[in-house]
């Protein structure tokens, strides 16, 4: 038992104590688009470009956030959308390297992001080309790779997203169901297109065994209960996720089907098995298709959904993450009312300094060391590296203010006090909420 406790006028040895804690503290990455390797490598020297398990410095360079900065600098008048995607990965990955680390300087987070990378691996980030950097790649083995960036990142566990929906994903689970047999990986089921197109949806389980119809009558809510126990068997998932719809209200007048899904089907499986259901509101997809991945874009979304669903359904859990920095104080104070919600990440494009630090601060104000701070969101396996390093320091400057705050007020903060919250928003918290 530390009992070390701060002189309240040291604020050196505060912000020390606290960084040391954040660093120190192994985080479980609640959501990712990391797969383990047996899922396909394509990562490295490129050996197998159909697998899910991405990695290495063409991957890294040509993430979807830096497609979309790319063509803000060589634009489509320049140089087409299809030009692009008719190039080589590696030429794909020359051309943005070019553009955004060499003729310009990586000032976006996700351009510092490919620097902290490559820095963090004992490489020099200043190359011209990215040969260098293709060398030492192929040198690595994807197993040995994933121990060491899970070690440089300080990350515990890689909670997957695992896509039932996805032809080429689900059927790697149908051969092998042990496919995610992988300490170092957790599985969470998506499914998006259950409530975002439903008939779309019931054709694919109709195809799969499944007697479903589309106005949800005769077998349907057994069906789908029952295609959710399969998967959720299958895959030892440890939550369920969406992304909703644009527009997503609960419940909806507009959409019955997708009342019943959540009322008559998902809600009565989560809470007998006792696992949340993860809620990621406020994406809008393919505003500019033509970007893939990249062609994506956040909006405001109404919080009644959030509060409908925690008050409705109160045997539940609801993790909930929203992509609009405008929905950030709204959701805190509905947490503040349901304790089955737990308030998740700074997804996607609120991945940013700026806005974890304001998001974190309005959380803590608010919640209390209450919520999960943070997923990396990563696509590619080296990126847990950056997304991680950058944040940790972020969460524990905000930390330092707050301790700075309470001690100013007379409140004696330990080190062990330190520790203890440190643990519960980069692991605790989460790992409390999905066992129930
Ligand atoms: O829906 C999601 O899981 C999003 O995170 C992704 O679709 C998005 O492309 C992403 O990777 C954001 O960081
Ligand atoms: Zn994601």
């Amino acid at each position: 038992m530390t009992t070390t406790t701060l002189d309240p006028t040291d604020r050196a040895a505060l912000s020390q104590m606290v960084h040391d804690a954040v660093a120190a503290q192994p985080v479980t990455d609640l959501h990712t688009h990391v797969y383990a390797p047996s899922f396909g490598d394509s990562g490295g020297g490129q050996t197998n470009p159909d697998g899910l398990l991405l990695w290495g410095i063409d991957e890294l360079v040509t993430y979807h956030y830096l497609i979309a900065e790319v063509f803000r600098v060589v634009p489509p008048s320049e140089l087409s959308y299809d030009q692009y995607w008719n190039m080589s990965k590696q030429q794909q990955a020359d051309h943005i390297w070019k553009h955004l680390f060499v003729e310009n300087t990586p000032l976006s987070e996700a351009g510092r992001g490919v620097v902290t990378c490559l820095s963090r691996l004992g490489l020099d980030p200043n190359e011209k080309t990215l040969e260098p950097y293709r060398k030492w790649f192929s040198e690595q083995d994807a197993d040995g790779y994933i121990d060491r960036v899970m070690e440089l990142a300080g990350v515990d566990s890689i909670i997957m997203t695992n896509e039932v929906f996805s032809d080429h994903e689900r059927e790697m689970w149908v051969e092998n169901p042990a496919i995610a047999d992988d300490p170092r990986f957790e599985a969470v089921l998506r499914i998006d297109k259950l409530l975002v197109d439903w008939p779309a949806a019931a054709h694919d389980l109709r195809e799969w065994g499944y007697d479903v119809d589309d106005d949800f009558a005769g077998n349907t809510v057994d069906e789908v209960k029952r295609f959710l126990h399969d998967w959720l068997d299958r895959m030892r998932a440890i939550y369920v996720a969406t992304s909703t719809p644009p527009g997503f209200a609960y419940p909806d007048p507009d959409h019955p089907e997708r009342n019943k899904m959540i009322e008559q089907c998902l809600m009565p499986v989560l809470a007998q098995r006792g696992i949340p259901w993860a809620l990621m509101i406020g994406s809008k997809r393919g505003i500019n298709p033509a970007l893939r991945d990249a062609g994506d874009i956040g909006q405001k979304e109404n919080i009644s959904a959030v509060y409908n669903l925690a008050a409705g359904f109160p045997d539940n859990r609801f993790m909930v993450t929203m992509l609009a920095r405008e929905n950030q104080h709204e959701l805190c104070v509905v947490a503040r009312k349901f304790g089955n919600i737990l308030v998740f990440g700074c997804w996607w494009f609120l991945n940013n300094p700026s806005l974890i630090d304001e998001i974190t601060r309005m959380r803590l104000e608010l919640l209390g060391p209450t919520f999960a701070p943070q997923h990396s969101d990563a696509r590619i396996l080296d990126q847990l590296v950056y997304k991680w390093d950058h944040s940790r320091r972020i969460i524990a400057d905000v930390l330092i203010d707050k301790y700075a705050d309470l001690i100013q007020a007379g409140y004696a903060v330990s080190e062990d006090a330190v520790k203890r919250d440190a643990r519960l928003l980069l692991r605790d918290n989460f790992r409390t909420f999905v066992r129930g």
